[in-house]
């Protein structure tokens, strides 16, 4: 069949709209028709080149929501017309990882994955043709795309597809590193670096589970409102702090933070987000993805004095099983999604959504197709 894609034929090249050839599901694969996809900082990162995965010519979009039209074979977990949200990490509930009950990043099917092939080796995307990539195992920049079983959560049919898209990355990995990866309780103090698509729902995670202090942390002064719209409590500009940044939230915060999040991808926010957290205790959460060749470094007496440093993937979420609960509390108004759309457009518009990011006067761009 054919499927109209904005296709990511270079590193730092606009996407193009072309109507590609798409191969159907093959056994143990879906078709699913694309109703909505968010644009994430990710997916601009590797349009920028900065990724170390990154493939071109590839489709990318990762944050989408959309109807499963067609199934291959030996396929039992889903049906056409089932509402799915797609999965960069998949749960396949087989393979060690999923079975340790310790983390939510499944192996059955990552290797290929980031080669930008499905599980067989091959692409179903290609043009005039020649192969095109799969994105993180998703590629929601295209109005019809081909899954793994493993990589689709099916959710409840009537959660519109404008905003439940974002709950296949933002909103499940800023809630998600609360709830999940960090188990953050009731009374704790917390900072938030970076308050864009995901801190924001980091914030309103915070918020959730009944945090005290929640320090957000932007460059962008303009953040200061947003942060506060869902729940933030005090607002740092670091350009406006004199002195050292880190003594200063250490101040504001009695002596440090329960927990820290870093949702900025800058190794040298992660830093300070780790020397922020509170001597014996503190734990920093690295949520940002950093540019291909970048490390992260403090010294190792901040972790013998008892500081923690964490990573969250998909908020530690584990997809078919937390999706669907996530969209629940989305329904049940337990968490906002919409306040946070500031941007919908075509698949058309789709390079206005990645200029709008990169001004900072988006929170999230949406493409309706
Ligand atoms: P975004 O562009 O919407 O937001 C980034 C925010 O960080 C902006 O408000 C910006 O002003 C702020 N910022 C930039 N530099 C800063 C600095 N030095 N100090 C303080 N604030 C600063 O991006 P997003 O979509 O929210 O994504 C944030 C990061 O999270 C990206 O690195 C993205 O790749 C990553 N991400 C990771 C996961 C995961 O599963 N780990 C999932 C989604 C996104
Ligand atoms: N490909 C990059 C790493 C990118 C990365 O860390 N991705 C996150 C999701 S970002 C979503 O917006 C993730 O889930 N990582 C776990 C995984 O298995 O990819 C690199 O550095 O090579
Ligand atoms: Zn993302």
């Amino acid at each position: 069949m054919k499927t109209r894609a904005a296709v990511a034929f270079e590193a730092k090249r606009p996407l193009e709209i072309v109507e590609l050839d798409l191969d159907g599901p093959r056994a143990g694969e879906v078709l699913v028709e694309i109703m909505a996809t968010g644009i994430c900082h990710t997916d601009a990162y590797t349009l920028d080149g900065l990724d170390s995965e990154g493939l071109f010519p590839s489709v990318l979009g990762h944050e989408g929501a959309g109807i499963v039209r067609e199934v291959g074979a030996g396929v039992t977990s889903v049906v056409p017309g089932d509402h799915v949200i797609p999965l960069y990490t998949p749960e396949c509930r087989q393979c060690k990882s999923c079975l340790s009950g310790k983390t939510n990043l499944c192996t059955a099917i990552r290797a290929t994955q980031g080669k930008g092939l499905m599980p067989d080796g091959t692409t179903r995307f290609s043009y005039k043709g020649q192969p095109v990539h799969h994105y993180m195992g998703c590629s929601t920049f295209s109005n019809f795309t081909v899954l793994p079983e493993i990589a689709v959560a099916k959710i409840r049919t009537d959660a519109p597809f404008r905003s439940s898209c974002y709950i296949g990355c933002g909103v499940t990995t800023g809630v998600g590193a609360v709830v999940k990866t960090a188990r953050v309780e009731p009374g704790a103090n917390c900072i938030v670096f970076g308050l864009g698509g995901i801190g924001l729902n980091v914030i309103q995670g915070l918020r959730m589970v009944g945090a005290d202090m929640i320090v957000g942390v932007d460059v962008n002064p303009a953040k200061e409102e947003w942060g506060r719209r869902f729940g933030m409590t005090h607002f740092v500009d670091p350009r406006t702090v004199t002195g050292d940044l880190v003594a200063h939230l250490v101040e504001l915060t009695g002596g440090g933070a329960d927990y820290t999040f870093d949702c900025t991808g800058n190794t040298d926010v992660m830093r300070t987000a780790l020397e922020a957290c509170h001597r014996g205790w503190g734990e920093s959460i690295i949520i940002g993805v950093a540019e291909a060749g970048r490390e992260i470094a403090t010294r190792p007496f901040q972790l013998v004095t008892g500081r923690v440093w964490k990573g969250s993937a998909f908020g530690g979420a584990k997809g078919r099983t937390d999706v669907p609960r996530i969209v629940d509390w989305y329904m049940s108004g337990k968490i906002e999604i919409d306040p946070m759309i500031t941007h919908v457009l075509t698949l058309d518009e789709i390079n206005k959504g990645f200029e709008l990011m990169h001004a900072g006067e988006s929170i999230r761009s949406v493409v309706v197709y």
